[in-house]
């Protein structure tokens, strides 16, 4: 840095000095005026002196840093797991709320009638997919034809009925028992619905019926198939061990239906579903058939399908259709597993609260018949 000092007449003089010198950069440190010349301080005269500077080291201006944010590294792996458990309950919660609120504009862009059984369907819990399925498909009908409502609740019934695998409910060969087994949930009501079954097949239908209970872990489970077998007076074997079931089956190969009740276990519980299928891989059953209470919440079902699918089920009981207003869940199960419904089961009273599973029924009950 120069640092120079100029006196000159007056203050443009000086500047012009400064600039002149040390170029257009310079920068004045100090003013004053003084007096100089004269003699002992007479005939002085006034001055301007400027101090000024050149080649300052510019200040270099502060660099901004972007500014980012770094997300904390989670050693527990927990948190996030949590964090993603949360995001699943905000989708599911998403999910539930009405096609309106949420996807507002597609049900009411929709043409009546449509837009009517948009929210119909949406109010049933039907899967979203589904109901995109079943609208578009409905569309082209509706916009060519000019359907009126009922006319596209028929198509609509139809277009369900076509969606469900028709099955008998239990199938029966000549000279064989039909070994059905019923797995499930705990408290779906697999007893229930056995001791059902029972009275169904052994006083109306006449056939020759046997139950067997291999749910020896659940305190009462044994008895509780016992009352019903000494009320219908038909036979009660116990299955202790998977090992006992050849034993028990041959016992009862007699009998043209032998229904199995097994303990009900925890779709998390792979010790106990891995016991369930070595009980069912002895008893050779001709069809297992998975018990659904229809008040299960719709991401547990989906739990509970895929954890059993090891069980090799092929049928769905859909139980305890009296409590509750939507139904939708039926047909979600339905699709989602590629099985076919076998029983509806509509209240506590046994044998009354039972009826065979049909396409026309679900398609009725989605489309908002009651139970
Ligand atoms: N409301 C209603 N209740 C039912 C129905 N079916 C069964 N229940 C009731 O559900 C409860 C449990 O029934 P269970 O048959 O013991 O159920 P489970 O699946 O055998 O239970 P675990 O053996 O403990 O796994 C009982 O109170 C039944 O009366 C139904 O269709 N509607
Ligand atoms: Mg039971």
């Amino acid at each position: 840095m120069r640092i120079k000092t100029y006196v000159a007449d007056n203050i443009q003089e000086a500047l012009y000095k400064v600039k002149s010198e040390l170029g257009k950069d310079a920068i004045i440190l100090q003013t004053r005026q003084i007096k100089k010349g004269g003699i002992l301080g007479f005939f002085s005269k006034p001055k301007v002196e400027v101090i000024a500077a050149s080649d300052i080291a510019q200040t270099p201006k502060p660099q901004l840093k972007p500014i980012t944010y770094e997300m904390p590294v989670r050693e527990n792996s927990r948190e996030l797991e949590d964090i993603k458990n949360d995001i699943n309950e905000v989708k599911d919660l998403l999910k539930s709320l009405s096609a309106r609120e949420i996807y507002g504009k597609s049900s009411e862009d929709l043409p009546p009638p449509l837009d009517e059984i948009y929210e119909k369907l949406t109010s049933a819990e039907l899967e979203r997919k589904l109901i995109d399925e079943i609208i578009d498909e409905l569309k082209p009908q509706v916009a060519e034809k000019g359907l009126d409502k009922n006319a596209v609740i028929t198509c609509l019934k139809n277009k369900i009925m076509t969606m469900i695998k028709v099955a008998e409910p239990i199938n029966f060969t000549e000279n064989q028992s039909s070994k059905v087994v019923f797995i499930g949930p705990t408290g779906v009501g697999k007893t229930t619905t056995i001791a059902k079954l029972a009275a169904m097949y052994s006083l109306n239908l006449e056939k020759k019926v046997a139950l067997v209970a291999a749910d020896t872990y659940r305190v009462g489970a044994i008895e509780q198939l016992k009352t019903y077998g000494d009320l219908l007076e038909i036979p009660v074997e116990v299955i202790f061990e998977p090992a006992d079931a050849p034993r028990v089956m041959k016992k009862l190969s007699d009998c043209e239906l032998i229904l199995v009740d097994t303990m009900g276990t925890s779709p998390r519980n792979k010790m106990q579903i891995k016991k369930i299928k070595s009980l069912i891989e002895m008893v050779e059953p001709t069809e297992v058939h998975m018990v659904i209470s229809v008040t299960t919440k719709a991401k547990d079902v989906y739990e509970i399908l895929d954890s059993y699918k090891e069980l090799n089920y092929k049928k769905l009981v859909f139980t305890k259709l009296d409590e509750t207003k939507s139904y939708g869940l039926i047909l979600n199960a339905i699709i989602f597993s590629n099985c076919s419904p076998s029983y509806l089961t509509i209240g506590q009273n046994v044998p009354d609260d039972i009826e065979v599973a049909s396409g026309a029924r679900i398609a009725d009950l989605v489309l908002g018949g009651s139970s």
